[in-house]
């Protein structure tokens, strides 16, 4: 019988050894939890007081109301509002680190970090309104980081993103009272409105689910990629090759995994000191052999070309390929299954963030005062651990696959020759009929890569240039969708295009909180055309999504007016009044809205008749 797990055939080996050997994965603990419990999937169940928990009879014979009164709609409201809001804390908090790492920097007492891109930041100075005129590079930095500070709490006004913006849409969320404030400000106003007895509207719930949403997508994991583009350098086209075959049979193999790329950016330095590949060799090791996994995979693949070992759902299959000395953890999608699962081989598992800790981790906390030394200290314990991998127990899939990544927004630019005429020409003329975004996780409810790489080849084969971030992106660097030479699978006017610049038909935009480095696009092309961003026959999917911060990713994307597929189901259907909402009054509210198809050729579809309704609105 056909393994339906995942559709890439390293991942489906790996799960054979991981049957072979006893182990069990995510997939396994997907399998025991079945059937998931109703409520649950529904959105029907409270436990924000402690009258509860409470839940609610979806078929009517049961109870309909909570010990407090709390209907299902206000429930789901709730629910959905509190994952929300996590997700805009991850991205957030993480753009929180990126900007004070810059602070540090600028302020002379963070060392081992430089201002790669001056440009970017005295762009980002003027952005925020601040005089540059005779002041150092670093008074500059520390002016800018402290003023992108003042944007996560309490502050006059609002977040300095929207300023990017079209004034169509600021009127917009102006009308419905949810233009962002300050970014913690919003998350925490959310865990307010969620306490009990305070906001009981579902509709005044998802409103604010909507402003805090905005709040991450404008500002917080806007500040993360902005920040992280001065600290570390703006992207630029650059190949590599993706894939447990990444791994190497005689090298010091290190996995970074996670999200933050301020540790990263070290080890990748580290990794080429001579010392320490002096020191892998003299362990019997061809040298060392760096990377990377989900987002900070794509931070440093967009940066470095490092290659990148897969996404979310590979996380344990690297491990058991028995191949790693060790795998280096900051926050964020790193299960907390790897720490016994390390333990079944000779893998170390170091964990790096004081934010997050894990069972079966060896800790070694990140000193960003001191960072470059932490870096040696954890590539030094991979190297000593070489010696102890059992090559009797190494099974490295072959699968790799190149990648062309590195498309920042200015990447682009330079891509079409400096404007974003070219691709407005090419969108009019109907050589590329529109763009999508697609974006998210892998989840094991569905088969892995199945539905990020279907929909993006029936995309491009209908000329929608396909954008993306993500593990989206790299189950697409798996398939080989990020080459020029994948034009051969676009419609004719697509791979016209592609030829002619050199590009991709589906262009990575980088990791999650570069979505922003997408809506900075769609509104500067809504600028370029006098129009709002709901106007433009641009679509957003997220087929394989599993994350809060995918649930917040989704709202923010819908409030600045773009349509978008959900693949995997969210906890709403308990609520006809939020199902509504989401699916069909946020048309009229805000111009974009969600739609839920698990099927990726139907979501096909769904993207193509919206971007040639949005067409024919435009004239084009
Ligand atoms: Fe139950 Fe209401 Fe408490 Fe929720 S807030 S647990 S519905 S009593
Ligand atoms: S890493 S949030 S599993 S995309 Fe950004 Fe992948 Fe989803 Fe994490």
């Amino acid at each position: 019988m056909k393994d339906t797990r995942s559709i890439d055939p390293a991942s489906l080996q790996m799960l054979k050894v991981a049957r072979d050997e006893g182990l069990e994965t995510a997939w396994d603990r997907y399998l025991a939890q079945q059937p998931q419990c109703g409520f649950g999937e529904l959105g029907l169940c409270c436990r924000n007081c402690n009258m509860g928990p409470c839940r609610i009879d979806p078929f009517g014979d049961g109870p309909q109301k909570g010990v407090c009164g709390a209907t299902g709609d206000i429930i789901v409201a709730r629910n959905l509002l509190r994952m929300i809001a996590a997700g805009a804390a991850a991205h957030s908090d993480h753009g929180r680190d990126i900007v004070e790492t810059l602070r540090g920097v600028a302020a002379g007492e963070i060392r081992d970090y430089t201002i790669k891109d001056e440009s970017k930041l005295m762009a980002l100075a003027r952005e925020f309104g601040l005089s540059t005129e005779g002041e150092t590079v670093q008074v500059i930095a520390k002016k800018l980081a402290e003023a992108a500070l003042e944007e996560f709490g309490t502050r006059k006004g609002y977040l300095q993103g929207i300023n990017r913006v079209p004034v169509k849409r600021k009127e917009i969320w102006e009308k419905l009272g949810i233009t962002p404030r300050g970014i913690d400000r919003e998350v925490v106003e959310a865990m307010h409105r969620t306490h009990f007895g305070v906001d009981n509207d579902p509709a005044n719930l998802i409103l604010h689910g909507l402003r805090c949403s905005l709040s991450d997508g404008w500002g917080g994991s806007l500040l993360a990629t902005e920040f992280s583009d001065v600290l570390f350098g703006t992207p630029r086209p650059v190949r590599g090759r993706s894939n447990l075959g990444v791994l190497s049979k005689d090298a010091v193999n290190i996995l970074v995994h996670g999200h933050e790329p301020v540790l990263s950016e070290m080890l990748v330095a580290a990794a080429k000191d001579l010392a320490l590949i002096s020191a892998a060799r003299a362990k019997g090791a061809s040298g060392i052999n760096l990377v990377g996994m989900c987002c900070t995979g794509n931070e440093i693949l967009m940066r470095h070309g490092v290659p990148v070992a897969g996404n979310f759902l590979q996380q344990e299959l690297a491990i058991i390929t028995g191949a790693l000395e060790a795998v280096v953890v900051d926050v964020q999608c790193i299960m907390p299954a790897l720490g016994q699962l390390a333990a079944c081989y000779h893998t170390k598992f170091i964990s790096t963030s004081p934010k997050a800790k894990f069972p079966g981790a060896l800790h070694i906390p990140l000193d960003e005062h001191n960072a470059l030394e932490t870096a040696r200290k954890i590539i030094l314990q991979a190297i000593e651990n070489y010696p102890n991998r059992d090559q009797n127990r190494v099974y490295i899939p072959e699968e790799t696959a190149e990648y062309v990544a590195g498309f920042s927004v200015e990447a682009l630019l330079n891509a079409l020759g400096g404007t974003l005429d070219p691709l407005i020409e090419a969108v009019k003329n109907k050589k590329i009929r529109g763009i999508a975004a697609l974006v998210g996780c892998n989840n094991p409810k569905v088969t892995q890569d199945h539905s990020h790489v279907n929909l993006a080849k029936a995309l491009i084969a209908r000329d929608v240039l396909v954008v993306e971030t993500g593990c989206a992106a790299i189950a697409s660097a798996k398939a080989g969708l990020l080459l020029p030479e994948a034009a051969e699978l676009a419609g004719a006017g697509l791979a016209e295009v592609c030829r002619a610049l050199g590009l991709p038909p589906v262009l990575h935009m980088g990791s999650c909180v570069d979505i922003s480095r997408i809506l900075t696009v769609a509104a500067a092309l809504a600028r370029e055309l006098g129009v709002d961003i709901a106007d433009l026959p641009v679509a957003g999917a997220a087929p394989e999504w599993m994350s809060e911060k995918a649930v917040s990713i989704g709202a923010y994307v819908v409030a600045s007016g773009i349509f978008t597929v959900l693949g995997t189901v969210p906890p709403v259907l308990g609520s006809n009044v939020v199902a509504d909402l989401l699916t069909r009054q946020a048309k009229d509210l805000v111009g974009g809205y969600f739609a839920v198809e698990t099927d990726p050729f139907k979501a096909a579809e769904l993207v193509i008749a919206h971007i040639d309704d949005k067409r024919a609105a435009m004239g084009i």
